[in-house]
């Protein structure tokens, strides 16, 4: 009885819980909260949307799409003024909107951004959703969207806001042939065969799902670029995807193969000096706007992991990356050059090398090439201290690359929300400027007054019918719109608004799967890469552990060049007695990593070797605190799982089981990792795992010769 009882209480407080497949993320539009609903209902009875273009009629089609869901009936437009009128449009387009709003206001709201007001006009009460262009509007409706499915008050509003950030970009490492790079959702949503006659609805869906975020650019092509994608064919299928973005503000973008002057130009060489190859560029760019006028741009990786690059003719990345601009110049465009570079002849420590090739370039780059950084030196770790080029180009505008495919971060299978790392990231100070030089500073341009900015995240977008495999993936994706809008959000806030918007309002599941959220990316690093530990994953797949890992041909690709364990202890030196790449950070930022007994503990290992009986602030030695880790990042994913199997009566049958599973799979692969690292780092520590710690399940041997040939995204 008791138990009906419960079953009851749990339907009538979370509305329906009919099977989700996840396909709507989180503009689901199910029915409003029961504590809110009747005010909506009252403030919400007719809407009118003021303007022509194809924006409004997407802003006009996910209101009315949207009011129905939550209201549970039509919401009739009309061209009065009564109680409960939801108007919006831009003040050009109205002289009841353009009469009823302050200029400051206004002008807060800039080109993108909105205003949402309560007023009352003519004794009726209205809400005013107003903005300067047609974008604004959209993103005003979704803005306003949001708060009815946050189960937000809407009786007294008055919201200014405004992206701090100019371009807002997805990256999709997606092949031609429909492969995903590092993708763990299936294949490749851009169906390249059936462009640009067929126009998936997946691709509307897309672009509403993004600007409900605020993203505005998508680049649709793997860095590892195909010249292909610049031959005419394509480029009539990237302008068909452009077509179905723009009303939704998206602009497309391309990765630029270095060498398709060659490859597709019939050139001898890809010289960027050479008038010839110039020209080239210039046509091509000239093609692509014939067909794409608004156009975003390139995104470049030259010179890195086998790419080809300027270099290759003794020119320097400055002299690539403005050859191309050049050629996009005229039409507005933008180049993004990538920062990720390092060299295979170069001998000197990884994290020092992309610093020491562009530091030097600082103020000769294009006024519109944009170089783009990812948030740690080396690749996307677990955890990294920030990026040290952050701070040191003050000339030229940096671009902050995150990744959210989870490629070194549990791939398809873990649960790991990764806005708390993001935010550690955009939060560290540079002291480029002294105190308060943030990441985000240099990166929104506030710091160095750049008024072209960018933030971009590398896509976990496939053609799963959830879009991003897990279903709690989509969170990362949904973060990095919600930052790169505002980056001073929190994590907390935007975790928030995502579950309420994916699952539901219903407070016990908000604050149980924050919890769940928000721990996620620490107790994912205590079972990988504890105590700033790195790159000891599996060697080209990049799937689970393998520190043992020596025989690459390239010595940095080798998990042994990353954590140095030897018979005296673990680390890797990156102070003045080795790399010194701790000397490519301001001093007062590296205050705490520049001495290992006063390390903060969760970089020790990245900057310091110290000895397996190092002691550590809580008086363990190394060794334990090691084993210690591993185990607490192990016993937190069976707490993760605890604390989801409660949610069951608050989830669909569907999503529920699948996120079971996957924290299943998720505690299995935790164990791997605790077991072979402490394993393989016993050899050289020589000392027991001792209780209360678990005993690994097999020997060493077993874990060196587990085998994945076909493991996603290689
Ligand atoms: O993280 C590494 C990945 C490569 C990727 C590269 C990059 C697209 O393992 O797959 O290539 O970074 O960012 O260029």
């Amino acid at each position: 009885m008791k138990k009906i009882l419960f079953f009851f209480l749990a339907i009538s407080c979370c509305g329906s819980l009919a099977a989700e497949n996840g396909y709507e993320c989180w503009l689901r539009y199910t029915t409003a909260d029961k504590s809110v609903i009747k005010s909506y209902r009252q403030r919400i009875q007719s809407i009118t949307l003021f303007g022509t273009s194809s924006t409004i009629d997407a802003a006009r089609f996910e209101l009315s799409t949207a009011l129905l869901g939550l209201l549970g009936k039509t919401i009739p437009g009309s061209n009065s003024i009564r109680d409960g009128s939801v108007i919006a449009g831009t003040t050009s387009s109205s002289i009841l909107l353009s009469k009823n709003i302050t200029v400051s206001d206004l002008s807060q709201a800039g080109t993108e951004g909105f205003v949402i007001l309560s007023k009352i006009i003519d004794g009726k009460n209205c809400t005013l959703i107003i903005a300067n262009s047609d974008i604004g509007v959209l993103y005003g409706v979704f803005h306003f969207l949001r708060l009815l499915q946050t189960a937000q008050p809407i009786q007294s509003l008055h919201i200014i806001s405004a992206p701090r950030i100019k371009l807002r970009l997805l990256n999709h490492w997606d092949n031609l042939n429909r492969t995903v790079e590092r993708g763990y959702a299936g294949s490749s949503i851009w169906n390249w065969h059936t462009l640009p006659g067929y126009i998936d609805q997946r691709y509307t869906d897309y672009a509403r799902l993004n600007a409900s975020i605020g993203i505005n650019g998508t680049v649709l092509t793997n860095v590892n670029a195909n010249a292909t994608a610049l031959t005419r064919p394509y480029l009539e299928k990237v302008a068909a995807l452009a077509n179905t973005f723009r009303p939704y503000g998206i602009k497309v973008y391309l990765t630029a193969r270095f060498s398709a002057p060659i490859e597709i130009g019939g050139l001898k060489t890809a010289d960027p000096l050479d008038p010839a190859v110039r020209d080239w560029w210039k046509q091509k760019a000239d093609e692509i706007y014939s067909l794409i006028p608004d156009f975003g741009g390139f995104l470049v990786k030259a010179n890195s992991e086998g790419q080809p690059g300027p270099q290759n003719y003794n020119r320097t990345h400055a002299d690539g990356a403005n050859m191309m601009a050049a050629a996009v110049a005229p039409h507005k465009g933008i180049i993004m050059w990538r920062a990720f570079v390092y060299s295979s002849e170069n001998p000197d420590d990884r994290h020092k090398q992309a610093y020491i090739d562009f530091t030097p370039l600082d103020g000769k780059f294009a006024d519109n090439v944009l170089v783009q950084v990812k948030n740690g030196p080396i690749d996307f770790m677990p955890r990294e201290p920030f990026h040290p080029l952050f701070g040191a180009m003050p000339k030229t505008p940096l671009m902050m690359e995150f990744q959210l495919t989870q490629e070194y971060t549990g791939q398809g299978t873990h649960l790991v929300y990764l806005a708390p790392m993001f935010k550690e990231c955009l939060e560290s100070d540079t002291y480029a400027k002294g105190e308060g030089s943030t990441v985000a500073k240099v990166v929104d341009g506030s710091l160095d007054d750049h008024s072209l900015n960018g933030m971009a995240g590398v896509s976990n977008i496939g053609a799963d019918i959830n879009w991003c495999g897990h279903p709690f993936a989509q969170a990362n994706w949904y973060a990095l719109g919600r930052l790169s809008w505002d980056h001073q959000l929190s994590a907390d806030t935007i975790a928030d608004e995502w579950v309420r918007q994916s699952f539901s309002n219903h407070i016990p599941l908000v604050r149980d799967l924050k919890f769940i959220m928000l721990s996620s990316r620490e107790i994912m690093v205590q079972y990988m890469n504890p105590l700033g530990l790195h790159h000891i994953m599996g060697t080209g797949h990049h799937y689970g552990p393998a520190p043992w890992v020596n025989d690459l041909s390239r010595p940095e690709w080798n998990p042994v060049y990353y954590h140095r364990a030897d018979s005296f202890g673990i680390g890797f030196d990156r102070t003045k007695s080795g790399s010194n790449a701790i000397a490519q950070y301001k001093p007062e930022a590296t205050e705490l990593w520049r001495d290992s007994n006063d390390c903060d503990e969760r970089y020790l290992l990245w900057f310091h070797h110290v000895c397996w009986n190092h002691r550590m602030r809580s008086g363990q030695t190394l060794w334990t605190a090691l084993c210690m880790y591993y185990n607490m990042g192990v016993d937190r994913v069976s707490v993760m799982k605890i604390v989801w199997e409660k949610q069951k009566p608050f989830v669909d049958a569907v999503r529920f089981k699948q996120v079971s599973m996957l924290l299943d799979i998720q505690y299995e692969e935790a164990c791997w990792w605790r077991d072979a690292c402490l394993l393989y780092f016993q050899t050289f520590s020589k000392q027991p795992i001792k209780e209360p710690f678990v005993q690994p399940t097999h020997t060493l041997d077993y874990y060196k010769q587990l085998r994945f040939p076909y493991a996603p995204g290689n």
